[in-house]
């Protein structure tokens, strides 16, 4: 369903894309949390085949449901798991049920063989009878036409061989791994080349999913969280609304269309479906991920952390309008498409960036803070916009939030309305409110809500505030 399960006062889910398990149990406990941020996205937690070189996308070449991977095995899965929920971080699963591995015969890394000659995954057990081989209507047995409705389902996606999710079989070992990882505590799913499967069937297996277990603090009858990756930027037979009933979609057009108004920011009083977006409440958006910062998967330009200060920017504003469930990218350094993540996890420095060719977009600060203040405005209307029609623009969120963003080169300097309640607050774009100290500037609202904003042109040509962060 579309609810994320956050625990109170929670938002936005970040992406550890290939994070070891007990990194991210880590990174809960002493950063996730204590910065309210709502989850985590992991990478796909079952048995994969290992590819000569390890490029990063060996992990969704399934072998087997079982959870071990270079990540970590199944105890160290379930101690993630519970240490993110005791801080309210949720754990979802990127779960890849639309195909099998590819490569001849060989083992997974959990050590279960498979013989893809044969259509033979024993760790399962899958067999031939389980795949859409006899179903797919092209020669090769590959996609080879993305305009094609019945290829874009039941044909091989790069070359990988196609479960018949049609099949009950395949069906039941799909909800056998999904309840797996609900009864460990994980609060929902990405559900990976969703395109490529009919949506009568992910609707039969979504429901026979279990709730999520009150034994792990979820209320009674608590539907896991569901997100749907299914590209869509129009041109093909296959739309994103054919999956709205089952749960949220990622929404490409987000990153794409902030990436090309870059400058053109007073444009954004109506982004959203006004901008040819799906419901907000079907969307999850983000600036970018695994795929698109490399080139893999949808194509078109998104914003990453090699563009540091647009990415502060546009996280910032993703995190501060109230259009979907955001997504934050935290990335690796990686000087070809298909290389794997470093050797080492991630260190923190002193200043709190990571080490060892982390990104850590997620831990920098004029990102971070903005989750509390995502948290702090959800559910608040935008209120009081105001632009001066050449890219410098501010807006409120009820009487909870404000942030203004300047991205022409001269200074912003105007008293602008915030909406909010006259007192001191602190910019926490500036600085960080930490222990009731504030260490960047601080902005005073009157009596009338005004506050005279002052924001030069720098790394950092934007302020934002709320009312649980005061001066
Ligand atoms: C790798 C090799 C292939 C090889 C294959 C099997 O690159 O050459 O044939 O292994 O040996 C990731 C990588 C792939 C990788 C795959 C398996 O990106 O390169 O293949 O793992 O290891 C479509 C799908 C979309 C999918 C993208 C990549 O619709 O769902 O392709 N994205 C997800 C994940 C990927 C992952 C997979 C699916 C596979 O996010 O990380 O692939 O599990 C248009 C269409 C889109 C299409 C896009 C790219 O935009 O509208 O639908 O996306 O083109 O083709
Ligand atoms: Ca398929």
């Amino acid at each position: 369903q579309w609810d994320p399960n956050f625990a109170p006062g929670r938002a936005g889910i970040v992406h550890l894309f290939e994070w070891h398990w007990d990194t991210i149990a880590d990174e809960c406990g002493t950063f996730l949390g204590p910065n309210k941020f709502g989850g985590v996205q992991i990478s796909p937690p079952n048995e994969n085949r290992i590819v000569e070189g390890r490029p990063w996308w060996e992990r969704y070449q399934p072998v087997s449901y079982m959870l071990k991977t270079r990540s970590g095995d199944r105890s160290a899965f379930k101690d993630m798991v519970n240490r993110c929920n005791a801080v309210g971080v949720r754990i979802f699963a990127d779960v890849v049920i639309n195909h099998m591995c590819r490569g001849g015969t060989g083992v997974g890394i959990g050590g279960n063989s498979f013989d893809t000659n044969i259509q033979d995954f024993p760790g399962v057990p899958y067999s031939a009878l389980d795949f859409n081989d006899n179903k797919c209507p092209t020669a090769s047995g590959n996609i080879e036409n993305y305009g094609n409705v019945n290829q874009v389902r039941n044909c091989k996606l790069e070359r990988l061989p196609d479960l018949d999710q049609g099949n009950d079989y395949v069906r039941g070992k799909i909800v056998i791994f999904t309840n797996d990882l609900t009864s460990l505590g994980v609060a929902g799913f990405r559900v990976d080349a969703a395109k490529h499967m009919w949506p009568g069937d992910l609707k039969v297996i979504f429901n026979a999913l279990d709730d999520l277990p009150t034994e792990k603090g979820f209320p009674s009858g608590t539907r896991p969280f569901i997100v749907q990756e299914v590209i869509d930027q129009g041109g093909e037979p296959i739309k994103a609304n054919e999956y709205f009933s089952l749960g949220r979609v990622t929404e490409f057009k987000y990153g794409l269309n902030l990436a090309s108004n870059l400058d053109n920011i007073q444009y954004l009083e109506n982004f959203g479906e006004d901008w040819g977006m799906m419901p907000e409440g079907n969307s999850m958006v983000f600036l970018n991920n695994h795929d698109n910062q490399r080139n893999h998967g949808g194509g078109g330009n998104v914003i990453t952390f090699e563009d540091a200060k647009n990415l502060k920017i546009f996280t910032a504003f993703m995190m501060a309008w109230p259009y979907g469930v955001p997504r934050i990218m935290s990335s690796y350094h990686f000087s070809n498409t298909d290389e794997g993540p470093p050797e080492s996890q991630r260190s923190v420095n002193a200043d709190g960036s990571c080490g060892n060719g982390w990104v850590c977009e997620h831990r920098w600060r004029q990102i971070k803070n903005m989750a509390a203040f995502s948290a702090v405005a959800s559910g608040q209307p935008v209120k009081n916009w105001w632009d001066n029609n050449d890219n410098q623009i501010a807006f409120s969120r009820g009487d909870k939030a404000f942030i203004a963003i300047n991205k022409k080169s001269q200074t912003l300097h105007r008293t602008l309305q915030t909406g909010m309640p006259s007192g001191q607050y602190c910019d926490i774009i500036s600085g960080n409110f930490q222990n009731g100290i504030c260490n960047g500037q601080c902005i005073t609202v009157d009596d009338s809500g005004y506050a005279n904003v002052r924001i030069p042109s720098n790394e950092n040509p934007f302020v934002a505030i709320h009312i649980d962060a005061p001066c």
